[in-house]
């Protein structure tokens, strides 16, 4: 009988940094062990698994190449990892079948609204990336994907004196509107919060005990 590898959506605006994201959490995971597989769903192009199969396959061998695989959904990206996200688990089971090595499948969505979520049949635990660029208001103004998401992702935080976005606003905003939640600051460019995104996938999908668990705080908490 073939287990069920445990599967991680990532969804959120164009640009927001989900394959960028990726691309630094793997190679956490990597390091502790983990066999990492990648789905990147695009509307039309597979730009995005070619980059991240050159970046963490071929490169650097943190992961072999054919586990980095992508889909051109053609439609609406909501579309194919909710109403029908048929192609993508007839992916995932084939690689349940071939591949029982694999300890966790990352799913990247197309870039879409803030209304994007994950079907429950596709996805076991979500991850909502947005970016400050598109304002602090961002956090407030809600949407299911930010509001259902396990762990909100608030990236690209280098440039919010760029846009005069208040990383204080947004962590209260986000704090209001999920409760109790959580949410992680995060800077992809100098690796600022993806230890701390790892530690949450680690202990909240992957179940799977962090030596040290360090306290998970906001980069500009005080
Ligand atoms: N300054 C800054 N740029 C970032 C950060 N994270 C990602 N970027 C840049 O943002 C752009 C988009 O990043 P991607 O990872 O491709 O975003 P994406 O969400 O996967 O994009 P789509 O899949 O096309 O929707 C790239 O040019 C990245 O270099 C960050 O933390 N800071
Ligand atoms: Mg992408």
């Amino acid at each position: 009988m073939t287990k069920r590898i445990p599967r991680l959506g990532i969804g959120g605006p164009v640009g927001s940094g989900k394959s960028m994201l990726i691309e630094k959490i793997v190679p956490v995971l990597a390091a502790k062990g983990y066999c990492i597989s990648i789905i990147s769903n695009d509307v039309i192009s597979k730009e995005d698994a070619d980059r991240m199969r050159k970046n963490l396959a071929t490169e650097r061998g943190l992961m072999p190449e054919n586990l980095v695989i992508g889909i051109a959904t053609g439609g609406c990206p909501h579309t194919a990892i909710r109403e029908d996200p048929s192609i993508n688990i007839s992916v995932i089971e084939e690689m349940e079948e071939k591949h029982q090595e694999i300890d966790m499948i990352i799913i990247e969505s197309g870039g879409d609204n803030i209304t994007t979520t994950f079907s429950p049949s596709l996805a076991d635990y979500t991850i909502y990336i947005i970016d400050v660029a598109g304002g602090d208001k961002y956090p407030r103004k809600g949407g299911l994907g930010i509001e259902s998401c396990d762990l909100l992702v608030i990236n690209k935080i280098d440039l919010a004196p760029n846009v005069g976005a208040d990383l204080k606003v947004m962590q209260n905003d986000a704090v209001k509107i999920r409760k109790e939640k959580p949410h992680v600051f995060v800077n992809c460019k100098d690796n600022t919060g993806i230890d701390n995104v790892s530690e949450h996938i680690i202990r909240d999908l992957l179940f799977d005990s962090i030596p040290k668990i360090h306290e998970i705080k906001n980069p500009k908490e005080s």
